[in-house]
């Protein structure tokens, strides 16, 4: 079939940004706000003394522009700022029932929630309560539970610092250390794979370091939908002349050409810049067998050096003085099978040696990596392994070098930092401890995909979302939906109605939060919240816009209601810290040393860095080393892969996660629709499919995402790729990397066949 012939499909010729990204913004303003629309929200995004976007964790420039622009940062201030509400008149017009046949789209697109909100099973409807009666409920419910580890506690990475803080400090209060949270699902892989290998879970570049670098590498991210402002920076490395080598499986437009809409020439002149030096199309899941092939180039082109008279390729003092495991490395090197790593990478060894020698021949470099290596059933292995080749030539803890993963919600880290974690440390324990005057329990607790079998068994029978749609951010909707509809208590603090919200308990609650742009006033005045981005930047974040309503709490003070009602002979002055933030930042300080001077140093205009021992290397490794790590094998599959094809989930151009802004995909050619699957030309033809024909997406039985429409694709060969969260149905909860509990959400075996017609199904 042609694109004529087919609905919402023609391909995108321009490049990212440019006029098209304004036009956008143009178009989510007016359907967000209004005819009069309080576009102020847009110009104190990312200000120094304005408000931390909440589209994403990219730094901003330490000297910021007037106005960093991003569309899609602009989309998720409009989203949060939009004159739209879903008030008690709705929820008195639709029952439970009802809105659970709406689509997420039209779910949140309501607007934003304006009073608390309780479900009354006689009526199947959700109905206004005031906020004390809501905490009791909550706390009476927390205190019938058998045991503290019978509850939930969930947070989505947008949470703020001080909310976090609080919020662990109420369940270990409590009790437990389940802390189910959306980093489960995202760059797990980096918090396990990278403190083993080098002491510390995070990325150790920062934004000046892009300007040293001689070559930057972009694996498995799509910047130009999901960190738009990363543009900006990879733009600057390609007028360098640096080479910028991108491994991906989908051609994306955000790595080829960026006309920057802060650029007026480029603008008026319809120029662009080109960004992608190479483009490598790897296949989904191959990347570990990329690495590993890479590797053994780069050991086998030392060797060739050496035995001509020359240095080598590998920084060898640096590999004896900071790191253990080399000859492990080198020997399992030594045992690789090109033929294998060629099938699985879908590379030969040719394209493998040239992606290696650009790395050789650059003294500096940074990768760049997201979803697309974390996501997979090996995800920590394939983070792992990606850092063993930066250590062999040195590049880690040098300027213009380093490992940079790209974090998902703009508050992921920060969340960690301040104590999100099911698997705590006894130092940090012992610390919050004397600071409070609790006993924190020592079991380790749930992670996301446990906090789910928990439910689903009956082992867990409480829930308390803060922010985030997890029920629909998990795999297998089937499994988990029916585990939250088992609880005794469901709790979501969020901005807009979404489908978790619908998944009603015994007893079920709403609670309605002040998002990143409103004005935050508490007893002593006004309030300012503090987040970490991707670089380990701690800075300010305030709010200034008035709340979608009156009857809105910010998180900080939701937790508190919570845990005096459900804590009620704890010591804890949870007053005094809601009265003035600064307080609860004075305990950050106290529990994590790091924070020293928090008050003074994050008031200095954009902040402060936390300690990154990895970037000066210094490795917080029980050895004090950095530590190559092997993988034997390249095998992601794990011999599981019964499907010819290999599926990643991925995101359109309109959505934030599980928010859909839209239904277009502008880059990828798509509007108006999302039950596409992007499939490779020849696959399509060899299994006797055309472009345009209608297909089931099968990946076993009862996983099946049915009519779809297979769209030949710039993706490589063995790989398709499809919307999340409509393809959540073909991940089940067993599905993750069994070393940090991560889902498989981009590496899922499947099958394509043609769908019955119409009339037949
Ligand atoms: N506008 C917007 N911004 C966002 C988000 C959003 O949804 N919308 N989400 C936020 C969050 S929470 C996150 S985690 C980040 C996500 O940001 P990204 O990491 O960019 O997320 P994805 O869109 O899931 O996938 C990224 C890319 O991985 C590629 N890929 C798939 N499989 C493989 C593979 O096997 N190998 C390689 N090398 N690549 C592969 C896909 O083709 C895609 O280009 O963005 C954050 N920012
Ligand atoms: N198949 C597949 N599944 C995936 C992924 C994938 O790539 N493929 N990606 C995974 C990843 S990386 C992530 S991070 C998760 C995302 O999982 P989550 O973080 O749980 O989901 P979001 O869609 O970001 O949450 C959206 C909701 O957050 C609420 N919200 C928005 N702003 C605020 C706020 O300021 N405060 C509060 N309290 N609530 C707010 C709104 O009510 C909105 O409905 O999904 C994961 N699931
Ligand atoms: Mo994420």
């Amino acid at each position: 079939m042609s694109d004529d012939d087919l609905d919402g499909v023609a391909p995108y010729s321009g490049p990212a940004g440019g006029w098209g990204a304004l036009g956008a913004v143009a178009r989510a303003v007016r359907d967000q706000m209004g005819a009069s629309p309080d576009t102020r929200a847009l110009l104190q995004m990312n200000q120094p003394d304005g408000f931390d976007c909440p589209g994403c964790a990219w730094p901003d420039p330490k000297h910021a522009s007037s106005f960093e622009f991003c569309e899609n940062g602009a989309k998720a201030v409009t989203w949060e700022a939009t004159g739209k509400r879903a008030g008690p008149d709705f929820f008195a017009r639709h029952s439970v029932s009802d809105l659970w046949t709406w689509s997420d789209y039209a779910l949140e697109d309501v607007g934003r929630l304006t009073t608390p909100l309780r479900y009354d099973p006689r009526t199947g409807h959700f109905t206004p309560i005031a906020w004390e009666e809501a905490f009791a409920r909550i706390g009476a419910a927390m205190r019938a539970m058998d045991h503290a580890d019978q509850m939930e506690f969930y947070t989505s990475g947008r949470a703020s610092n001080e909310a976090a803080f609080l919020y662990q400090l109420l369940a270990r209060a409590y009790g437990t250390n389940n802390f189910p949270d959306c980093s489960n699902m995202c760059h797990e892989a980096t918090s396990v794979g990278l403190p083993q290998a080098i002491g510390v879970g995070k990325g150790t570049v920062t934004l000046e370091d892009f300007e040293a670098a001689d070559a930057v590498f972009c694996i498995g991210h799509n910047p130009g939908t999901n960190h738009p402002r990363m543009l900006g920076t990879l733009r600057e490395v390609s007028r360098r002349g640096a080479p910028i080598i991108v491994v991906n499986p989908m051609r994306e437009r955000g790595l080829e050409r960026f006309q920057d809409p802060q650029a007026p020439i480029e603008m008026v002149t319809f120029s662009a810049t080109p960004l992608a030096s190479a483009y490598h199309q790897v296949r989904v899941g191959g990347d570990a067998a990329l690495f590993k092939g890479m590797m053994r180039a780069l050991l086998d082109a030392d060797a060739a050096s050496l035995a001509a008279g020359g240095q080598g390729l590998l920084d060898r003092p640096f590999i004896a003085k900071h790191t253990t495991g080399f000859e492990a490395l080198v020997a399992d090197l030594a045992r690789l099978d090109w033929a294998e790593v060629e099938r699985r990478s879908g590379l030969s060894q040719a394209v493998i040696t040239d992606i290696a020698r650009v790395y050789w021949e650059s003294e500096r470099v940074i990768v760049c990596y997201g979803m697309g290596l974390t996501q997979h059933r090996h995800g920590t292995e394939n983070v792992q392994q990606l850092t063993n080749l930066l250590l062999l030539r040195g590049n880690i803890g040098k300027p213009g070098a380093g490992i940079c993963p790209l974090r998902g919600h703009s508050n992921v880290q920060g969340d960690r930092t301040v104590g999100i974690t099911e698997i705590p440390t006894e130092p940090f324990l012992a610390r919050l401890d004397r600071t409070f005057g609790i006993t924190s329990p020592r079991k380790h607790g749930h992670n996301a995909v446990e906090a789910v079998e928990a439910m689903a068994s009956g082992r867990a029978k409480g829930f308390i979302g803060l922010g985030g749609n997890l029920a629909a951010a998990m795999p297998d909707p089937e499994a988990t939906f029916a585990a939250f509809r088992g609880l005794d208590l469901s709790v979501q603090i969020c901005t807009k109605l979404n489908r978790t919200c619908l998944l009603v308990a015994k007893e079920s609650l709403i609670l309605p939060c002040l998002g990143r742009t409103e004005l935050d006033l508490q007893a002593e005045g006004p309030q300012a919240v503090t987040v970490e981005d991707s670089m380990s930047m701690v800075h300010a974040s305030r709010g200034r816009l008035r709340p979608a309503s009156p009857d809105l709490r910010s998180e900080p003070a939701i937790i508190a209601g919570i845990a005096k009602a459900a804590l009620p002979g704890a010591t804890i002055d949870w007053d005094g810290l809601i009265a003035n933030y600064d307080r609860i930042r004075e305990k950050i300080e106290a529990v994590f040393p790091d924070f020293h001077d928090f008050n003074r140093r994050v008031r200095v205009k954009g902040g402060f860095r936390l300690r990154v021992g990895a970037a000066r290397r210094e490795w917080d490794t029980p050895d004090g080393k950095a530590h190559f790590i092997v993988f034997p094998g390249t095998d992601e599959d794990e011999g599981k892969s019964d499907g010819p094809l290999t599926l990643a989930t991925i995101r359109s151009h309109d959505q934030y996660n599980t928010t859909i802004y839209g239904l277009n995909d502008r880059y990828r050619g798509v509007t108006g629709r999302r039950d596409v699957v992007f499939v490779n030309a020849e696959d399509l033809a060899s299994l006797g499919l055309e472009h345009g024909d209608r297909v089931d997406v099968v990946a076993g039985p009862g996983r099946i995402l049915a009519g779809q429409t297979a769209l030949a694709h710039a993706i490589s060969r063995g790989s398709v790729a499809a919307y999340y969260p409509e393809a959540n149905c073909l991940v089940a909860l067993d599905d993750h990397d069994k070393r940090s509990g991560t889902p498989s959400y981009k590496s899922i075996p499947v099958t394509l066949r043609r769908s019955p017609p119409p009339e037949a199904a």
